[in-house]
């Protein structure tokens, strides 16, 4: 994309900012030097940074790479960036004494457009189409969503057409009742924001020049303009021709002139070449960014007059071809078949027809609704031939015979393919290949065939659902699938059986790979693990009981017993569960259930489990660090592996106690500390609590400190593949809908000092003791450290804050609808984006509170303030700020009962959080911790 815009913007300097060294930025060069018509300078770094973000290359190791740079001609300008000095350029100067530099190169020939990414016209894409569907005028869909607004479903029309294969998109706003030039930006913008649209370029298309050049201002790539005409005389249209040179435009002319449309071959030739004369001559306009528009009007009207329209257009599109090769023809291809509307498989099948000849004669673009699927060589002979008759104006009596035939294909809607396809496909498949997809349009209809052919309603499921369950299983596991996909499937398998219901009755489904108990135990609320295990669950077979949140050690047991299943799935996030684990291990125990159990959650590990569970339980226990390895686990134990596998485990577990006896011996040595001089250290008392909330600030505010990273590795997506991207637009208009709603959290300032390893905070009358265990050993820096060490000790008036933050309640709600209609992937989805919006809340209050805070904090107010605003979002993410940010649960912070202490002085339940037990926080998006801001506190990784 940025070659792209550097071959054709109209700008004369670009610059790329990246941080690499002379290796790494060598082949970048190379492709730049070679395509792109503009001198270059280079300043790369001293090589990339290291682990401590220093430059280890010497100026004689970069002179050296340098030094290609020069040889191969690929710069005209050499300098140095990061880690380089004078020392480094000085050794450039010899280089480039006398040496030859870069020329640039000629611009190419290729038809270039872009959006996010180049469109670049060649051998092997010779033809675009251009989407048609986004315009008020051509459908009434989008008319009517634009005027409701309903921008959400409107950019759904836009991307569809990119799914379905529009290389470009047409836009159009021009609509008596809209304000076209404000409504054309609002939703240009709208349009930008999506990265599945904003990948291919766009066409701007309005009768009225204010609009596209106000289209024009809001695009970023390389776009075309559609349409300029002669209808207004020469001198307009040569200065509006400027105008859209200068935005570097490509532009549609229209065969108009001050005479009106051109419906012959020879009018459309003339303005035509009168158009490309001006263009070219009088404007300077590339003649390959020229796409004239010879007009495509309706045929078969039964007008005589009309009769002639197609094959004109198609004579013309081959003279324009043979005389004035460089420039593009292309023309709105439904207008064609306008008398056939209502007929949708006719429509298609005209447009193919049309097409197969008009680009034959030289048409390479055209406007098109990209979802039509009729292909030329699949029309009937007889059909095809009556087509041709009206489009090649063979017949006198075309459009009379080919009314007659029309009727027979007679088809409302344009799934005349899909339904082609379907019936090539065995019911077998295509309820599998339903459940794959996740695409729900044909189940009932499936199902209902299938509920006659199969015995009974049991064996639709095991047989076809259960088979097409197990594919997506397997191409999971192979890497083929990916969650959001799979999560979706499970939705549709959910439909599948709803549908079934009714006719299943008594009747028993014995296909299960086993009966599958998961629960998050009693005093925690977190749950998005064990969800997502249950999905992969049922994709791979299996009967998941899903006993929900905080259930009891004795709910487990009784469901245990009573559905007699095969295994059981324990999960929790909070320190507190893993106690409860125990417990519940225990009871399970007494109760003479033995059966594989599965401990799972952010807290648990292969220690603890060895050493504080198996102990304690009949059976197997096993530590699943990845939710999604749970079905691989179960499946395992059902061959005859079994054994094998669980002596194992055991043999494992047994090492890890003998480890833990003997690392828990007691150690008298103390490990060095860290010393820190206090003056400069610490915030500056200024006896009055502080207390703050981000008070009518809304969701919108916090949008770009979401770290969209974390939110794809949950989703194991990258965020550059089609998957990746297409869940990011979906998170994107999510909370585009909950924009609006207000953030929760609050933050106080409280006395506090260090006694040990503990830190002790003094709020309004109340005391708490915060236990900060210290390292087990020492880091590189020789030291062993706790959070108490960078808080001052006492006497020394020190400072920290603590916080609490969650979601806007409707964010909550939905999560909780979702649930209770069992729609997981939803669940799942929002889930995962309350996550990342509490996660960003906080990063937003911690900043604010910086604000407050470095007026104290430091020598040069205006300086500290200054350094803080010039943060960027990543160097936010990597923590870069003066101070830090622990939250409870955190092996630094470890003790999940502070929070009670903490809410004593928070108040939580007015922020909208609600404590568990066991000091788990409701809703499960939300944090609560301190900040600590020492400057050296900086040094401590929180892991
Ligand atoms: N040349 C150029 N630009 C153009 C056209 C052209 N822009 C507009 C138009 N013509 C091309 N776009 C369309 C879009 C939709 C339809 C036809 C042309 C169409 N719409 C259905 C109909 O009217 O039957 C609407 C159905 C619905 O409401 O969904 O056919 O020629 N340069």
């Amino acid at each position: 994309a940025f070659l792209a815009s550097v071959q054709h913007a109209p700008i004369f300097s670009i610059g790329l900012n990246c941080s690499f060294g002379a290796k790494q930025l060598k082949p970048f060069l190379q492709q730049l030097a070679s395509r792109a018509p503009y001198y270059i300078s280079a300043y790369p770094n001293a090589g990339l940074p290291n682990s401590l973000g220093e430059y280890d290359q010497t100026p004689e190791d970069m002179a050296r790479e340098v030094k290609e740079y020069i040889d191969e001609g690929l710069v005209n300008i050499i300098g140095g960036c990061c880690g380089t000095t004078e020392a480094y350029i000085a050794q450039y100067v010899p280089l480039v004494e006398g040496a030859q530099p870069h020329v640039p190169a000629s611009e190419t020939d290729a038809f270039c457009l872009s959006g996010l990414e180049l469109l670049e016209q060649s051998a092997e894409v010779k033809f675009i189409n251009v989407g048609e569907r986004c315009n008020v005028a051509g459908s009434r869909k989008f008319l009517r969503l634009i005027n409701e607004k309903n921008y959400e479903e409107a950019l759904g029309i836009a991307r569809k057409q990119v799914e379905d294969g529009a290389m470009l998109l047409d836009i159009n706003m021009d609509d008596a009742m809209l304000d076209s030039e404000s409504q054309m930006v609002e939703f240009l913008n709208i349009m930008a924001s999506d990265p599945d649209v904003a990948r291919v370029p766009w066409m701007v298309d309005s009768s009225r020049f204010e609009v596209i050049v106000a289209a024009l201002k809001a695009i970023q790539g390389k776009a075309v303009v559609n349409s300029l005409s002669l209808k207004e005389g020469e001198d307009i249209f040569v200065e509006r021709a400027k105008i859209v040179k200068s935005f570097g435009a490509a532009l549609v002319v229209m065969a108009f002139d001050e005479q009106g449309q051109a419906t012959t071959f020879e009018r459309k030739v003339e303005i035509c070449s009168r158009a490309y004369r001006l263009l070219t001559e009088r404007v300077g306009f590339e003649a390959r960014d020229i796409i004239f528009d010879p007009n495509i009007l309706t045929v078969a009207t039964g007008i005589e007059e009309h009769n002639r329209y197609a094959i004109d257009f198609i004579r013309a599109a081959k003279w324009i071809r043979e005389n004035m090769p460089q420039v593009h023809i292309s023309g709105g291809v439904s207008n064609l078949s306008f008398a056939f509307r209502g007929n949708n498989y006719i429509r298609e099948a005209m447009h193919a027809v049309f097409l197969y000849h008009a680009s034959a004669a030289g048409m390479d673009m055209a406007i098109v609704n990209p979802s039509a699927s009729v292909m030329y060589e699949d029309i009937q002979p007889a059909l095809r031939e009556a087509l041709e008759d009206v489009v090649l104006a063979r017949r006198t009596d075309a459009a009379e015979r080919l009314t007659e035939l029309a009727a027979q294909f007679m088809q409302g809607d344009s799934g005349s393919e899909k339904a082609v396809e379907r019936d090539k496909i065995s019911l077998e498949e295509r309820l599998c290949s339903a459940l794959q997809r996740g695409d729900e349009s044909f189940l009932e209809q499936d199902l209902e065939e299938a509920l006659r052919v199969y015995p009974s309603a049991a064996a639709i499921i095991e047989k076809p659902l259960m088979r097409g369950m197990m594919r997506v299983g397997e191409l999971f596991g192979e890497g083929k699938m990916f969650l959001p996909q799979v999560v979706k499937t499970a939705r549709t398998m959910k439909r599948a059986v709803a549908i079934l219901q009714p006719h299943i009755g008594n009747q028993s489904v014995t296909a299960s790979a086993g009966k599958y108990l998961v629960a998050t135990v009693k005093g925690d609320v977190h749950d998005i693990g064990k969800n997502i295990a249950s999905v992969i669950l049922r994709c791979n077979g299996f009967e998941v009981i899903d006993l929900g949140v905080m259930v009891s050690a004795e709910s487990i047991v009784e469901a245990a017993k009573r559905h007699n299943v095969d295994y059981i799935g324990l999960s929790g996030l909070i320190t507190p569960s893993l106690e409860q684990m125990t417990v519940t291990a225990k009871m399970l125990r007494e109760a003479g259930v033995d059966v594989p159990l599965f401990i799972s959650g952010a807290t648990t590990s292969p220690f603890h489990t060895a050493v504080k569970i198996a102990p304690y339980y009949n059976g197997a226990v096993f530590h699943i660090k990845d939710a999604s390895q749970n079905p691989v686990l179960a499946l395992q134990l059902a061959t005859t592996e079994r054994d094998t596998i669980i002596a194992q485990n055991r043999e494992q577990q047994q090492t890890l106690r003998e480890e833990f006896r003997t690392k828990s011996a007691p150690k008298s040595e103390v490990l060095p500390r860290i010393e820190l001089d206090w003056q400069s250290e610490i915030v500056k008392h200024d006896g009055f609590l502080i207390g703050w909330e981000p008070k009518g600030v809304t969701l919108s505010k916090v949008r770009k400190y979401i770290n969209w990273r974390t939110f794809h590795h949950f989703w194991r997506t990258s965020p550059y593949t089609k998957e990746g991207r297409a869940l990011r637009a979906e998170a994107e208009r999510i909370l585009n809908r909950f924009n609006g709603q207000m953030l929760r959290g609050r933050v106080i300032t409280v006395e506090a000092y260090s006694e040990g390893d503990t830190i002790v905070v003094n709020g309004v009358g109340q005391s708490i003791t915060i236990p900060t265990p210290r390292q087990k050993s020492v880091g590189t820096d020789g030291v062993a450290l706790s959070l108490a060490d960078f808080v001052a000790p006492k006497g020394y008036d020190d400072q920290i804050c603590l916080f609490a933050a969650t979601v806007p309640k409707r964010l909550v709600t939905a999560i909780e609808q979702f649930k209770a209609a069992g729609d997981d992937y939803n669940a799942l989805l929002y889930q995962s984006l309350a996550d990342r919006v509490v996660e960003a809340t906080s990063e937003y209050m911690h900043r604010q509170m910086r604000y407050h805070w470095l007026h104290v904090w430091d020598e040069n107010p205006q300086e500290a303030v200054a350094a803080e605003e010039r943060l960027t979002i990543p160097q936010l993410f990597a923590a870069k700020y003066r101070g830090i940010r622990p939250a409870v649960g955190y092996s630094c912070l470890p003790e999940q009962r502070i929070i009670f202490d903490i809410d004593r002085l928070l108040h939580l339940s007015e922020v909208g959080i609600s404590l568990t037990e066991s000091g788990a926080m409701y809703p499960q998006s939300s944090v609560c911790g301190l900040y600590i801001g020492s400057k050296s506190a900086k040094y401590f990784i929180i892991a």
